[in-house]
């Protein structure tokens, strides 16, 4: 076997990919300011480079007061993690946080491992595995590689959740009557962060009579911090549009490497948020980078495609999505639009059709935390 690059070599390795990967992202373009029409509803320009593409990049949606906010959540729930997967105690020997969820928050990875490619996790959606560089000698067993459950684990995560903006892009995307996916925060700690090798998110549809590009819905990317070429996610836009990819095939035509030729970085400021079409194909590289980089990940689908269908990645096939697990799961969007509306009440609030008239049954209280949000993510909409 090849020996790993060490983390210096890695990086040093990836710079003129990088450099280049920015001159592709920079003629496309594809981002700005959030635009609605005068009906308020997302700009169909920006809809349609959306639809053209398969991703898009809001620069400054979320503002600087919310962004550290989330922060100062997410660095708690970094400070307060397990130290891997099977202790119940964090770095400082503290009993760890999020004991108290039915579904584990923390996911570990070794550092600057590729935990997913070239195995059979989640569907075998990761054919190949990625360059995994020796970590340096001080690096620990394992690090935070995502955090679930945005919605239980903090305020700020849930009124995010809400967010006017978010949600009219989701219903310009999948529909008013759109509804939730799941959620993941990816982590990428400096210098240890692992990779997520090449794959397409979509699971159940890709052989469905009626697919088409949208059928897997989309995912949202809150960036807590600048997201450089060396951390941020690389997509290949507008393979979206092309059914299943041949993933080993690309790899094996490009000399076996991971480089893939047509592949942009997504780079972002702290506040941008990105959207990506699930059946995109896309990646992020170990993070041989001096920076973090935190991206709060949730989606949504069409009820269209979601409806009938049967649980996939961390749900059970068994798992059959009908009218009541939908609403159940979808309850979350109305709490979180009520937390958000009682914490900015200055802001419009957003109207989810299909809680229009259900409001009062949704309000932001302990007792909508007990019933609705905690444990929610066992209800996840996984497709
Ligand atoms: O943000 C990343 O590093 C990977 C995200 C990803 O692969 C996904 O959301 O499916």
């Amino acid at each position: 076997m090849a020996v790993p690059p060490t983390a210096a070599q890695h990086s040093a390795s990836m710079q003129t990919y990088f450099r280049e990967g920015e001159q592709r992202a920079q003629q496309i373009g594809n981002r700005g300011p959030v635009k609605l029409g005068s009906d308020g509803k997302l700009h169909p320009d920006i809809l349609e480079a959306f639809l053209v593409h398969g991703f898009y990049v809001f620069e400054g949606l979320v503002n600087e007061d919310e962004i550290a906010l989330l922060r100062t959540e997410i660095e708690r729930l970094i400070d307060r993690a397990p130290v891997g997967k099977d202790a119940s105690a964090d770095a400082k020997g503290r009993p760890a946080y999020g004991q108290e969820f039915a579904q584990p928050i923390y996911s570990f990875v070794k550092p600057l491992s590729d935990p997913w490619g070239g195995t059979e996790l989640l569907s075998g959606r990761h054919p190949v595995q990625m360059t995994q560089p020796a970590p340096d000698a001080s690096a620990p067993d394992e690090v935070v590689h995502l955090i679930g459950g945005m919605c239980q684990t903090t305020d700020p995560g849930l009124r995010l959740y809400g967010h006017p903006l978010l949600l009219t892009i989701a219903e310009a995307i999948n529909g008013d009557d759109f509804v939730p996916f799941n959620d993941a925060t990816f982590v990428k700690l400096p210098g240890l962060g692992g990779s997520v090798a090449w794959h397409q998110d979509g699971v159940t549809h890709w052989d469905s009579p009626d697919w088409d590009p949208g059928i897997h819905g989309f995912n949202f990317q809150v960036q807590l911090y600048p997201a450089t070429s060396a951390n941020c996610l690389w997509v290949i836009p507008g393979s979206h549009k092309e059914g299943r990819a041949d993933i080993k095939a690309l790899v094996a035509s490009n000399d076996g490497s991971e480089l893939l030729p047509t592949a942009i970085p997504l780079t972002c400021n702290a506040g941008d948020v990105t959207i990506a079409n699930r059946q995109i194909l896309h990646c992020s590289f170990a993070n041989t980078s001096p920076n973090i980089r935190v991206a709060m990940t949730f989606g949504f689908h069409r009820r269209s495609s979601v409806l009938g269908a049967s649980g996939a990645l961390t749900q059970k096939a068994a798992d059959v999505y009908d009218e009541k697990r939908v609403f159940e799961r979808s309850r979350v969007i109305a709490v979180a639009i009520d937390a958000r509306a009682q914490h900015y009440p200055d802001e419009p609030r957003y109207i989810y059709q299909p809680f229009a008239g259900l409001e009062d049954e949704f309000r932001w209280s302990q007792e909508t935390y007990e019933r609705v949000i905690k444990d929610y993510n066992l209800q996840d909409l996984s497709i």
